[in-house]
């Protein structure tokens, strides 16, 4: 099974505690005796574990990380860190982190040079390229937005739209739907709702501290808290009962629910009448969706269909359908008409803009730095083809489609990728594809560590220092869970850099000066902080110490409505639409209507791949921390879940070998053989699979489901579907 024991986790422990401790004492008595004695200052800065950005406290001592605890008023912490925050701390000194520039000498060599070399290096290939073949050929792919205020200069000054994020691998289905049906996004106010249905949101394994907070105190309170998950997640077990649903159906049963609260009138008639729009054209598209007619799709009894939709409308308006991450929003065909009926189930209920049932974010208008800008150059069209006339016209460009970049290299249309904070290589469909990045004339990748990408396809890594041993710029602290009063908190420098990395702006500065565009870098992190926080009231000194600060309440509820007493929603009627012009104007449908997934399992031995996240891993980075990794060596983590009654069929039992198979990759897996998930899938957890040889815990530990899956495009959000693949599995290893 796994190549790590705990042996070799102790023996880690001991190296990274070695390697900390070494430049500041030698004597190994002397630092235990000064330790004692030093005091510990704790300092407030942001996790970095995963996008939720907790505030946190990081204890230090001698100046070496200590540990760290939840910041006690940061909307998304609350006091309390998950595994994932208390165990990444420590990877400031784990033993594989890049500790300085490398080039790439050979398939899998590199060397080390210094910053400098690379400046020159990158900067002079980045010109020959622009030059050569324009801007658009240049593409920047990151995780989120920590690193497009930077990104954003350069692109600029090259002349390239092609600022591509990762969020076609996570919820671009979401997020593409909400603005265009409500004008913003909305979020559920767990705290005070009586019904919660969570369809496809594990709120207890894809982790917000303080989101599980709010759902346990509406519970002690009474509230029901029903979830619809092929697999009895970490949340059911919480749940008042749980709903085991035929993967990839959710619309159906969206759909049907809207059938209940229509043809039993159960639905807030005063609200649909007053503010939603397409109300019609909806019901006309989708008045055959009974439940009768879900329950053959999706394994949901239709009595339980009709009891799920009274008991909500009769807790209505403090009642919602939670409005989703990951778990639906990147996985299939249907996606986006799931977001939809998600919206209009919602505006059924009359909950939006109500304590109790959805809320929008708090959020503070932040200043700006007066800098020079780059002088305009005409962009080509994006390279992907995100938001351009053509097939991924509705595609929104700020997102981009990620995994059409190694086609494009192949092509010829990509020459030069930049990849910061982000490891398509194992985040992303199909890794043998993705590594036809490194085909490109230029692939420069700033991680923290070995990963997949870097170590697969770059030409170039340029270490960022570990997230304590840099400021970041201050942001809102909102999204998925509801406060009323707006924070602003920033991510503070904790400690020294370990090894010779740099910060993504001193690093974009080194880049810079090579390419001619200094001035327009010419600022320090200090600056632009102090200039966002100014409209605010505060000094950059208020917010070092506090780490995080609420400001009075700005969220108001009950519907936007403008001067002249009419509903204004950024929508273009102002009201909540039902049908979106903009899909109807591409060919799509307007409202949503039942689309079956693209693949469906029908033979014996095929399974619908699903996966999940696991309370204690955060996509994969956290697969190379020796803690994180001990508690997945501890509880089985790295096994596939398969039904029981399959299994029986298969003649698999509990804890054995099996061979799971599609058209891209056979791998081999343990199996835990349970009640506890839908017949028609198999489910892997989804931290796993490493193959960089230089992070060496996560090194052929476990199975990644992106091994199986195809490179897919969902036409209208672009996500990449990825449960979108039928798979095989067979007892045994051969
Ligand atoms: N521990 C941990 N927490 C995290 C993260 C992390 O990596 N690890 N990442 C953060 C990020 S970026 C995200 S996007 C969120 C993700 O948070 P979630 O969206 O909650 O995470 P997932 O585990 O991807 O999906 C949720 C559930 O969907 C179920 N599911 C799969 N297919 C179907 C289906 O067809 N129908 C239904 N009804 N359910 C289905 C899965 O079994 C799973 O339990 O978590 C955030 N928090
Ligand atoms: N296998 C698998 N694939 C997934 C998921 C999954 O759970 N498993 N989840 C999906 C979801 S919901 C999401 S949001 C995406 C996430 O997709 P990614 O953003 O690719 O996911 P991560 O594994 O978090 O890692 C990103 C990389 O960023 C680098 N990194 C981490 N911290 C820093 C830093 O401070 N600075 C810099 N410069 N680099 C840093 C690390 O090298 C890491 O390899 O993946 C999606 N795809
Ligand atoms: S949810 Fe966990 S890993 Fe993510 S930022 Fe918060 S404490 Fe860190
Ligand atoms: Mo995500």
């Amino acid at each position: 099974m796994p190549k790590f024991s705990r042996r070799t986790f102790l023996k880690m422990a001991a190296a990274t505690g070695a390697i900390g401790s070494m430049p500041v004492y030698l004597n190994r008595n002397k630092f235990l005796e000064a330790a004692e004695e030093a005091s510990i200052e704790k300092v407030p800065t942001l996790c970095n574990g995963c996008s939720n950005m907790c505030g946190m406290f990081v204890h230090v001592k001698n100046g070496r990380v200590w540990k760290a605890e939840g910041h006690p008023i940061h909307l998304k912490s609350r006091g309390r860190l998950c595994a994932r925050g208390h165990g990444t701390v420590a990877d400031i000194y784990n033993p594989h982190r890049v500790t300085q520039p490398m080039k790439r000498v050979g398939e899998d060599r590199f060397e080390p040079i210094t910053w400098e070399q690379a400046y020159q290096e990158i900067g002079q290939k980045l010109m020959k390229i622009v030059d050569e073949h324009g801007g658009n050929s240049v593409v920047w792919m990151e995780h989120g937005t920590r690193g497009k205020q930077y990104a954003d200069i350069l692109l600029d000054y090259i002349g390239s739209p092609n600022y591509i994020t990762h969020y076609a691998t996570c919820f671009t289905s979401k997020t593409n739907v909400w603005p265009k049906m409500v004008g913003t996004t909305l979020y559920g106010d767990h705290e005070n709702a009586d019904y919660m249905l969570f369809v496809g949101r594990n709120f207890a394994g894809g982790i917000i501290p303080n989101g599980m907070n709010k759902v346990l105190k509406a519970k002690e309170r009474g509230a029901k808290l029903v979830v619809v998950d092929p697999r009895h997640c970490e949340l059911a077990i919480q749940a008042d009962e749980w709903i085991p649903i035929r993967p990839g159906t959710d619309l159906a049963f969206f759909l049907a629910l809207a059938h209940v609260l229509i043809t039993e009138k159960l639905y807030d008639v005063q609200f649909v009448r007053q503010y939603v729009s397409g109300f019609d054209e909806f019901w006309q598209a989708n008045k055959n969706c009974t439940p009768e007619w879900a329950e053959k799709i999706t394994s949901v009894p239709a009595d339980k269909i009709r009891e799920i939709a009274r008991e909500m409308a009769a807790k209505a308006p403090r009642a919602f359908l939670e409005t989703g991450y990951h778990g639906l929003n990147a996985h299939y065909q249907n996606s986006v008409q799931q977001a939809q009926a998600n919206v209009v189930i919602n505006a059924l209920l009359g909950n939006m803009f109500k304590v109790g049932g959805l809320l929008p974010a708090a959020s503070l208008e932040l200043g700006q730095l007066d800098k020079p800008v780059p002088p305009a150059k005409e962009k080509g069209p994006r390279v992907d083809g995100a938001g351009e006339e053509g097939p991924y016209a509705t595609v929104e460009p700020g997102r981009g489609i990620p995994q059409l970049v190694p086609k494009l290299v192949d092509e010829g249309k990509v020459k030069a990728v930049f990849i910061y904070h982000y490891n398509p290589l194992r985040t992303g469909p199909d890794p043998e594809y993705q590594k036809k990045m490194k085909d490109a004339e230029l692939v420069v990748s700033i991680p923290i560590d070995w990963n997949e990408t870097s170590y697969h396809t770059a030409h170039y890594i340029l270490p960022e220092s570990f997230f304590l041993e840099r400021m970041e710029t201050p942001v809102n602290v909102n999204g998925h869970i509801t406060h009323l009063s707006p924070q602003i908190a920033y991510r503070a420098k904790v400690v020294e850099p370990v090894h010779d990395t740099r910060s993504l702006l001193e690093i974009m500065q080194g880049l810079a000066k090579e390419i001619g565009a200094s001035k327009y870098f010419d600022f320090t992190v200090e600056e632009e902080a102090e200039a966002m926080v100014a409209p605010l009231g505060i000094t950059m000194e208020e917010l070092r110490q506090a780490g995080c600060l609420e400001f009075p309440a700005t969220v108001k509820t009950g519907f936007p409505m403008s001067a002249l007493g009419k509903p204004s929603l950024a929508t273009p009627s102002g009201k909540v639409e039902f049908s979106v012009g903009v899909y109807k104007a591409n060919g799509f449908s307007g409202v949503p209507r039942w689309i079956a997934p693209k693949v469906m399992p029908e033979k014996d031995n095929e399974f619908r791949l699903i996966h999940g996240k696991q309370p204690w891993h955060s996509h994969h980075i956290t697969s190379n921390n020796p803690y994180l990794m001990a508690i997945s060596e501890t509880y089985n983590g790295t096994w596939a879940w398969m039904n029981s009654q399959r299994a029986k069929q298969l003649g698999i039992k509990n804890g054995d070998k099996v061979t799971i198979a599609s058209d891209l990759a056979q791998k081999q897996v343990q199996v835990k053989v349970t009640e506890l998930l839908h017949p028609d899938c198999i489910w892997i957890p989804s931290a796993y699979g490493g193959f960089s040889p230089k992070a060496e815990v996560a090194y052929g530990v476990g199975v990644n489901y992106n091994d199986f899956l195809p490179m897919q495009v969902e036409p209208i959000a672009g996500s990449v579907m990825g449960q979108e693949v039928i798979v095989t599995v067979r007892k045994g290893v051969n």
